[in-house]
């Protein structure tokens, strides 16, 4: 017998929306549905369960990677050889975008930049999303800031379409939770992320390859680059950081994606509030910066505010453009903010 309170479902997707976002999507001829420049796990397997769920509506979809290449690490996903590259392969003649895990919608990457008019909303957009900075830019809006994942709202998009779950669909939903909340230990992480996880293995997904691509199996050109990272930390004020150069890729041999995981181990060292790393551009002319936090009093979105970012209170990202002075300024500045932000009670040292 189940006695579950209210607590336990944190956040519900309005009925009424869910069906709007439903009837926009079947009335698509073909869906595009472009990811988030150096997508993660959540930002392309979400996507892939929903182009797996709207074939059984006999509605086409495709994913697009909208900048770089295939992160190597995902190639596990079900469908995975389905997805498009920006660059490589030409665009299906799509009449509907349909953005899951996108805040903004100008983060996409090369679709993005080379011809923004591609999101100014003359091709309809439906935006499914749980950036608590998402300033729902669509036709239709499926965005739940208390959610841990864009795959725990697909999950329940899926639930109340009444979408069968297919052992793939349920395997690339379980990839984009356990992505999002590093295997079910972020804050985010509720009693209905994990209740959403059981479906899912009831529907026959198998979390083993979700565990070993996510969190286990890694080349040995990563090893190359987090000692790159772990030989160049750094202290300022309350933040530890470090920096990602170009020619440290090239040397190691190792690609962007293989970075992913170095803030999240940095943040958390004793002594430090904030983590952060800045990942030098492609044409080294500024930096991508990724924010880390372990202390609820800090919100990091609110510091990537200031540079014109966003993101989740513990874990955000922002862009700075110029060379080495701007950004010695810019760790300065963030150092300060930090310090601004009250101490957690009884917070480690
Ligand atoms: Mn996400």
């Amino acid at each position: 017998m189940s006695q579950r309170s209210d607590q336990d479902q944190p956040w519900i997707v309005d009925p009424e929306t869910a069906a709007e976002a439903l009837r926009v999507l079947r009335g698509a001829r073909v869906v595009l549905i472009p990811t988030h420049q150096n997508v993660d796990a959540d930002g392309l397997a979400s996507p892939l369960a929903m182009r797996q769920a709207l074939a059984a509506y006999g509605v086409e979809a495709y994913p697009l990677i909208t900048d770089g290449d295939f992160p190597s690490n995902l190639r596990f996903l079900p469908g995975s050889e389905d997805v498009l590259v920006y660059g490589r392969d030409e665009l299906p003649p799509y009449d509907l975008l349909c953005l899951i895990d996108c805040a903004d919608r100008k983060r996409l990457g090369a679709f993005a930049k080379e011809d923004p008019s591609r999101l100014d909303g003359r091709v309809p957009i439906v935006n499914i999303d749980h950036h608590k900075t998402n300033d729902r830019f669509g036709v239709v809006n499926v965005v739940e800031p208390e959610a841990s994942s864009s795959g725990e709202v697909v999950a329940e998009l899926f639930k109340l379409w009444g979408t069968e779950l297919t052992p793939e669909i349920a395997c690339c939903l379980m990839a984009g939770i356990y992505g999002d909340t590093l295997g079910l230990r972020t804050p985010s992480t509720t009693p209905h992320t994990i209740r959403t996880v059981a479906d899912l293995v009831d529907a026959g997904g198998s979390l083993e390859p979700v565990v070993d691509w996510l969190f286990r199996l890694k080349p040995r050109s990563t090893l190359c680059l987090w000692s790159h990272a772990l030989q160049n930390i750094r202290w300022t004020g309350p933040i530890i950081w470090t920096e990602m150069k170009r020619a440290g890729f090239r040397e190691c041999g190792a690609e962007m994606a293989e970075a992913e995981g170095i803030v999240n181990f940095l943040s958390g060292t004793q002594g430090s509030r904030v983590a952060v790393i800045l990942y030098q551009d492609e044409d080294e002319g500024g930096w991508r910066v990724s924010f880390r936090s372990l202390e609820k009093t800090v919100d990091v979105s609110a510091i990537a505010a200031n540079f014109g970012g966003g993101g989740h209170p513990l874990a955000a990202g922002c862009h700075v453009e110029g060379g080495p002075a701007e950004k010695e300024a810019f760790i300065r500045r963030v150092a300060d903010l930090v310090a601004e932000a009250p101490m957690a009670v009884g917070a480690p040292a």
